[in-house]
């Protein structure tokens, strides 16, 4: 009810104290009145000045306390948009602004922003105040700036135990770090084998609270967008049933016998499959593998492993899981391997030994051999760069590039280099066989591939020996059959003879040269790829499964009955990625799709011939349709880089995976492009 400008309550109850009340203010007011004006001001004036001595005397935190109070209690509506993590963002690319998706676009509330935004502050270190840096140890921050701007993790990531970092917690609980006298190489190397659940001196957790600027982010992807992707999504969903069921936590599926196979004891399968099931959108399976990889993966087993397939399966598969969901848990995994993995960089040499127990924490040469694989001591370097840059602890890049500056310094024939070296003396054997396929390939491609890695700096020995060693294949290797002209690349039997042999192996070359190209190198370069593509092609086609052998032979001359030719011995088609990863670059870099309808004859022709009940198999015969000799055992590279190449061969967006911002490691796994380091 209205009263003169006055709002009146009236309650039921307590009528009468309220009637007493309004008697006191009335005479109050009366007073007041009756005093003369003068004396009225000076009343006025004095509680003015009391006020704003009282408020004076509060401290700032007092009244950041009080205003931050008043924010949570009043509970804002308008949310402050902080920015938040990308997930298109890909890495190298730090001007990108962030894309806001739906689920991100209805932001924190207010408060929460506040004291996000804080945290932020502290945490990440305010560049003038220096209260607000979170200290890295000297040895860290010796290695150069940190190289990515903070970001909060993934929501879903923050309480997981090996690395989910709790800001707030690291706000109310500084580290307080005494600060490290820096330690030589060697020394870091010895304490990490020594402490391999450690990291510069510290536990992973404490140690990925320090790095926390530079976490990965995580990335997006939607899934398959058509019906040849959908087939690669059902073949792949098919192999992991079936190694599910017959071989869980084992290193590869028999998919015939419906039962295991060991190699080394590392899940291998489902490690290789991580980043494949991340990139398919296959969220339930990426799931189950994440959790197996958590609770049940283990490098403590006393057991010897091959140094070379190790890294490139289980920590190329754990750094590239990292990198694309942004999960810790996969960094703190991928840093126990890499120091369990160092004890092989303790030859004379600095040429890795090819042979490391994990558990027992020594290495030694192969049983069989004195001498390591050339490939195989040359393709470890994208996997303990990317370790390093992602944990800023230096010692894995440095090891791996000791072999590089000693490979680089060693005498070549045209560029190439035989087939084995040996770890103690840090030379090539003599005579040793040169080739692009088995054993000798991917040191070729990591020449290339490093060099992209790191940010393709003018006139690196990396690509020097790259060009140099192209010149090589192209004046030492490269012929052409004499009929129908197909080229090829042979090898040189004791470093000297040719021989007109080429290993299913080889055709990663056409990829790896028109990224090269791509990148700057001659057109040489892409005419050679172009016209190998055309005879691997041709060496699927050639067979009536549309399959290709392991090993193909060519004419030297018109007497040859065929200009390319099988063995029996060498009939055997292991389900090998390497043709189509050289069509998936073919595609990506053109955006050709007719390298997207010879994937699809081939991967239909993997359908026909490889599936059965209980996965994919290899098989022995790829030249009878009706006596394939299925061999029994899925490799865990059908995974990880078969199905992996088909399902990118066969996207819409042929940038899916931008091969400026990533690069392939030998077994498939993507990994950041890092910026050059001026
Ligand atoms: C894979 O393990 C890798 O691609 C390696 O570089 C060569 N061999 C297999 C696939 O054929």
């Amino acid at each position: 009810m209205k009263d003169g400008g006055h709002i009146t309550l009236t309650l039921s109850s307590g009528s009468a104290s309220a009637s007493v009340d309004e008697r006191g203010r009335k005479s109050l007011r009366r007073a007041w009145n009756q005093l003369p004006r003068c004396q009225r001001n000076l009343i006025i004036l004095g509680i003015t000045a009391f006020c704003v001595t009282v408020l004076l005397c509060l401290s700032g935190d007092q009244l950041l306390a009080a205003s931050l109070k008043d924010v949570d209690e009043k509970s804002i509506v308008a949310p402050y948009q902080l920015p938040m993590p990308n997930p298109h963002h890909h890495p190298g690319v730090d001007k990108d602004l962030p894309e806001v998706t739906a689920a991100e676009d209805k932001g924190p509330p207010r408060a929460e922003a506040l004291k996000d935004k804080l945290n932020e502050l502290i945490a990440y270190g305010d560049a003038n105040s220096a209260e607000n840096v979170v200290r890295l140890p000297e040895t860290v921050v010796a290695q150069g700036p940190l190289q990515a701007v903070a970001q909060p993790p993934p929501e879903d990531n923050k309480d997981q135990d090996m690395g989910g970092i709790d800001i707030l917690n690291n706000v109310e609980e500084p580290i307080i770090q005494e600060p490290r006298k820096p330690l030589g190489e060697r020394e870091q190397l010895d304490e990490a084998i020594k402490s391999p659940l450690n990291m510069g001196g510290v536990s992973f957790k404490e140690h990925l609270k320090k790095i926390q600027p530079i976490l990965a982010k995580g990335q997006h992807f939607h899934g398959a967008t058509n019906e040849r992707q959908s087939a690669v999504v059902a073949a792949f969903k098919h192999s992991w049933a079936g190694y599910k069921k017959y071989a869980w936590g084992h290193d590869n599926l028999k998919p015939i016998s419906q039962y295991s196979h060991e190699w080394f004891g590392l899940g291998l399968t489902i490690v290789d499959s991580l980043d494949t099931m991340y990139i398919m959108g296959l969220d339930d399976e990426f799931k189950e593998a994440r959790d197996w990889v958590e609770n049940s993966l283990r490098f403590d087993t006393k057991r010897d492993v091959n140094l070379f397939e190790v890294t490139i399966r289980v920590l190329g598969g754990l750094l590239s899981a990292y990198h694309l969901s942004g999960d810790t848990m996969f960094l703190a995994k991928a840093a126990e391997l890499g120091n369990r993995l160092l004890p092989a960089f303790l030859s004379p040499s600095n040429i890795p030994y090819s042979d490391v127990n994990l558990g027992d924490l020594s290495a030694h040469s192969p049983k069989w051999s004195p001498d390591s694989s050339t490939s195989e001591v040359t393709t470890i370097q994208l996997e303990f760069r990317d370790l390093s840059r992602s944990t800023n602890v230096s010692v894995y890049e440095q090891v791996a590039h000791k072999v590089n500056e000693k490979v680089h310094d060693l005498d070549k024939n045209h560029g190439l280099v035989p087939i084995f070296i040996n770890a103690n003396t840090g030379t090539f054997r003599n005579y040793a066989t040169i080739s692009l396929g088995a054993r000798g390939d991917s040191y070729y491609e990591y020449l290339l591939k490093q060099w992209i890695q790191t940010g393709r700096k003018d006139n690196d020995n990396l690509i020097l020996d790259y060009m140099q060693a192209i010149d090589g294949v192209l004046t030492q290797l490269m012929r052409r059959t004499p009929r129908e002209h197909w080229v090829y690349i042979g090898e040189l039997i004791n470093g000297k003879d040719f021989k007109p042999k080429m290993d299913h192996l080889t055709c990663y070359l056409p990829g790896t040269l028109i990224l090269g190209h791509q990148n700057g190198m001659p057109d040489s370069h892409l005419i050679l790829a172009r016209d190998l593509m055309d005879t691997c092609y041709q060496t699927y086609m050639m067979n009536p499964t549309h399959l290709a052998a392991e090993i193909s032979y060519f004419a030297l001359t018109e007497k040859d009955d065929q200009d390319i030719y099988v063995k029996p011995n060498d009939a055997h088609n292991l389900l090998r990625p390497e043709f189509v990863e050289s069509l998936y670059y073919f595609y990506s870099l053109t955006g050709n799709r007719t390298y997207q309808d010879m994937g699809w004859t081939i991967f239909q022709a993997f359908e026909t011939h490889a599936k059965v009940n209980a996965g994919y198999t290899s098989m022995g015969n790829v030249k009878n349709t009706q006596n394939t000799r299925l061999r029994d055992l899925m490799e865990s590279f059908w995974m990880s880089e078969t199905l992996k190449y088909f399902y990118l061969l066969f996207s819409d967006d042929r940038k899916e995976i931008d091969l400026d911002q990533w690069v392939f490691n030998s077994e498939g796994h993507p990994l950041p492009v890092y910026p050059l380091k001026t």
